[in-house]
C-alpha cells in the first residue's frame, strides 16, 4: 500500500487496538495516531502521533496531506448515552467528522474510508431476534440516529462520487486494553473489573435484557478484514451488520461466576435501559458471512477467560 494510515480518535476503546494491531502488521511509522488530546497510554507512543480535532475540516486535511494518508479509519464518536445528555454536541461531532472525511476523499486526497455504524441505527420498530441486514430502521437516540444519517451518506458518496468507503455497525464491544466511554453496553465491560474488584457489580440494565456484543480481537479482525477486502467483495456500501455474542446480564454473570468464586450481581435499570430496549437482541449477518467472509472466533465463555485473565495481570490482582 502506498501512502498511510490515519486513525481518528486512536485513544478511544476501539483506536487504541486498532493502532496497535495496524502497527504490528505495517510498521509503527506507517500508522499516524490521533485525537483531540495527547494519550498517556504507553502502547501508543511508538509512532507518529497528531493532536486533531475531527470536527475541523482543515486541521483534518492538513494531517492528511503531511502524512500523504491512503486510508482513514474514522473512529471519533460520543456514543448512545453520552449523545443523550448532549443531543446536539453529539449530532454536530458525529455528522460534521463524517462529512469532512467523505469530502477529503471525493477529492482524492484519501483513498479509502472505515467509519463504524452501530445496532443503534435500529429502533423500537425493528424485529429484535436475528435482526435482519435490511429491515425497518427507526432509531430513538440522537447517536442511532446520527449512524443511520452516517450510512446513508457513506452509500451516497460511493453511488455518486465512488468514495471507498466501508463500514460495519458494531455491536458492544468488550475489551481490557481500554475502557469504552458513555455507551449503553458498557456494562458488558465494567462488569469484568468489578468481578476482579470487589467480587459483585450491580448491573444498570435490567436482568433478561439482551444485546449483541463482541470481543475486541473480533472486531479488530473485522475491521481489517472489511477494510482490506477486495473492492467488488465490499457490496453493502452503507454498513454491514455484524453478530458475535448475544447475551444478558443474567448471563454474563453466570460465565463471571465460573471463574470468580461467589461472583455475584443484581441489576438496578437507569435510563440507559430504555435505550437497550430499543435495540436488537441478536444480529443476523449472514451478508458480512457471504460477502467477506466473516466468522467470529469468540463465544461468551472464551471471551469471559481472556477478559479476566488479562484483566488480573493488568490491574496487578
Ligand atoms: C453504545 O453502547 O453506545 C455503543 C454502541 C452499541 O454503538 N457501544
Amino acid at each position: 500500500m502506498s501512502g498511510t494510515i490515519l486513525i481518528l480518535g486512536a485513544c478511544g476503546q476501539i483506536g487504541t487496538e486498532l493502532t496497535l494491531a495496524l502497527r504490528e502488521k505495517y510498521g509503527n511509522e506507517h500508522v499516524v495516531a490521533s485525537d483531540i488530546r495527547r494519550s498517556d497510554l504507553p502502547e501508543l507512543q511508538n509512532g507518529p502521533f497528531e493532536i486533531l480535532d475531527a470536527s475541523d475540516a482543515s486541521a483534518m486535511r492538513a494531517v492528511c496531506e503531511k502524512y500523504q494518508v491512503h486510508t482513514l479509519y474514522h473512529l471519533v464518536a460520543m456514543l448512545s448515552a453520552t449523545g443523550e445528555k448532549f443531543p446536539m454536541k453529539a449530532w454536530d461531532l458525529n455528522m460534521q467528522s463524517l462529512l469532512h472525511a467523505l469530502e477529503l476523499a471525493r477529492e482524492g486526497v484519501i483513498q479509502k474510508i472505515f467509519w463504524p455504524s452501530s445496532i443503534a441505527v435500529f429502533g423500537p420498530t425493528t424485529p429484535k431476534e436475528n435482526t435482519p441486514q435490511q429491515t425497518i430502521m427507526e432509531p430513538s437516540t440522537v447517536y442511532g440516529i446520527s449512524k443511520l444519517a452516517g450510512e446513508r451518506w457513506c452509500e451516497y458518496y460511493f453511488k455518486k462520487y465512488g468514495v471507498d468507503v466501508r463500514s460495519i455497525r458494531y455491536p458492544g464491544l468488550i475489551s481490557w486494553k481500554s475502557q469504552p466511554g458513555g455507551g449503553t453496553t458498557d456494562y458488558a465491560v465494567e462488569i469484568y473489573y468489578k468481578a476482579i474488584e470487589e467480587g459483585r457489580y450491580t448491573a444498570f440494565l435490567s436482568e433478561y435484557r439482551a444485546l449483541p456484543m463482541m470481543y475486541m480481537d473480533d472486531a479488530i479482525r473485522a475491521t481489517i478484514e472489511l477494510t482490506e477486502a477486495p473492492a467488488e467483495k465490499v457490496k453493502v456500501r452503507s454498513s454491514y451488520n455484524l453478530a458475535g455474542i448475544s447475551f444478558d446480564p443474567v448471563t454474563i454473570a453466570a460465565s463471571v461466576a465460573k471463574y470468580v468464586d461467589g461472583f455475584t450481581m443484581d441489576c438496578v435499570p437507569d435510563f440507559r435501559e430504555e435505550i437497550a430496549a430499543s435495540w436488537p437482541a441478536s444480529i443476523d449477518d449472514s451478508k458480512a458471512q457471504e460477502d467477506w467472509n466473516w466468522t467470529p472466533k469468540y463465544d461468551l465463555d472464551s471471551m469471559t477467560q481472556a477478559m479476566l485473565e488479562n484483566l488480573k495481570v493488568k490491574l496487578g490482582k
